[in-house]
């Protein structure tokens, strides 16, 4: 086996979205290990730094300006995976999400020939949920499962549901997702400045990319129900646009409760102003957010579901599904009582930095890929 650390190619979504941030943290983290990391995707992924030395960034043109009458990002992205893959003699490709970018590195390898990189495919999560199930995806993915030389997911309950739904050659290992807080640029009593907070005011945080899944429709009722709704504020930093709830802000009467902000990509500025982390999800393969609050050491109120419990452990209130009132009942407990609050918060963040920290997690994939690449 060589002796210099791997070249890793990584391949991941850009936007704001828990899958890309992940890979970029770890591509950072790899590369501050001594590892050349070569990142592939359509745009530059929002929280990478390619100031850091062994950073390289490849963009890919999605296929817009071609004969076909659909753009395709997956043979230009293949094309390109294979020609850098080739070039930096890549020891791993590692993806992030089976479709497209696991068939990507498929075709790649096959481009390159008996040199090319090993695959490495993490799953996040919608692979298994949402494009498992159709039929338009279920073969391309578990074909791409199934010619990559490893396959970890970021919980046990999604490494479950997955061998559930797919038919795999091997065994999935299970690496969770890692957080490394940069340091605030704001104090708590400046961004709660900014934000218009008072200082009887409880300040309820939610980040998500608000799809579908993450029911902001039940984010906002356990607000409208909580019987101290007057004294709650809460911040949504959306990686989308939140425009689609404005209806139902005004329907609960919430206007005044309601912040949101669509372009916070530094969340480290705003979880020091927060008093409590509020999640609604209705399927979560592991919940990213939740674990940037914990590391802020707030208390989490959160639905049992997925992989949400192996994340918080006994440190965070967790409801039934839909559990509305519930949860409702949970924000105004943190309210009344803030000792309980600060403990839970604690302990979640004792939590956070014993099972989720770059040093425990990174270490883990480092041995993956030399596993792989000694097969
Ligand atoms: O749903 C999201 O927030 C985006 C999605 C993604 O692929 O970017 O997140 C998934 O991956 C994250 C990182 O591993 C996990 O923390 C999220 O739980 C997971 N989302 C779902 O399973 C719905």
């Amino acid at each position: 086996m060589e002796s210099r650390a791997p070249r890793i190619g990584i391949t991941c979504f850009p936007l704001i979205g828990g899958s890309g941030i992940l890979a970029t943290a770890l591509g950072m983290e790899l590369a501050a290990r001594g590892h050349e990391i070569h990142f592939f995707s359509h745009a530059k992924p929002v929280r990478l730094d390619l100031s850091l030395p062994r950073i390289h960034f490849h963009q890919v043109e999605v296929g817009h300006a071609t004969v076909f009458p659909c753009p395709d990002y997956t043979l230009p992205l293949a094309v390109k995976m294979a020609e850098i893959g080739r070039s930096k003699a890549l020891d791993i490709f590692h993806v992030h999400y089976a479709v497209p970018h696991a068939t990507a590195a498929f075709l790649a390898t096959e481009m390159i020939g008996p040199s090319a990189p090993k695959v490495v495919t993490t799953l996040h999560g919608t692979d298994t949920t949402l494009l498992g199930p159709n039929p338009q995806y279920r073969a391309a993915i578990e074909h791409a499962l199934n010619h990559s030389d490893a396959v970890t997911t970021v919980s046990e309950s999604l490494r479950a549901q997955t061998e559930e739904i797919f038919r795999l050659r091997d065994p999935i290992q299970v690496i969770p997702n890692f957080f490394t807080p940069n340091r605030s640029t704001r104090s708590r009593a400046e961004m709660r400045c900014e934000l218009g907070i008072g200082e009887r005011e409880f300040l309820i945080l939610h980040m998500s990319n608000l799809r579908g899944t993450k029911r902001i429709d039940l984010l906002l009722r356990i607000i409208a129900a909580s019987s101290q709704r007057e004294r709650i504020r809460l911040l949504i930093l959306a990686g989308a646009s939140f425009d689609p709830f404005r209806a139902l802000v005004d329907e609960l009467g919430l206007r005044d409760n309601v912040i949101v902000r669509e372009d916070a990509a530094v969340v480290e500025d705003f979880l020091p102003a927060s008093d409590a982390g509020l999640y609604t999800s209705e399927n979560e393969s592991f919940g990213l957010s939740i674990l940037e609050t914990l590391f802020f050491a707030k208390p989490v109120i959160a639905f049992r579901i997925g992989g949400i419990p192996e994340v918080v452990g006994d440190a965070a209130s967790l409801h039934a599904f839909g559990d509305v009132n519930g949860m409702a009942a949970s924000v105004d407990a943190l309210i009344d009582s803030p000792g309980t609050a600060k403990e839970m918060g604690q302990r979640g963040r004792e939590r956070a930095e014993k099972l989720f920290t770059a040093d425990r997690v990174v270490p883990q994939y480092e041995a993956l890929y030399r596993r792989v690449i000694s097969l």
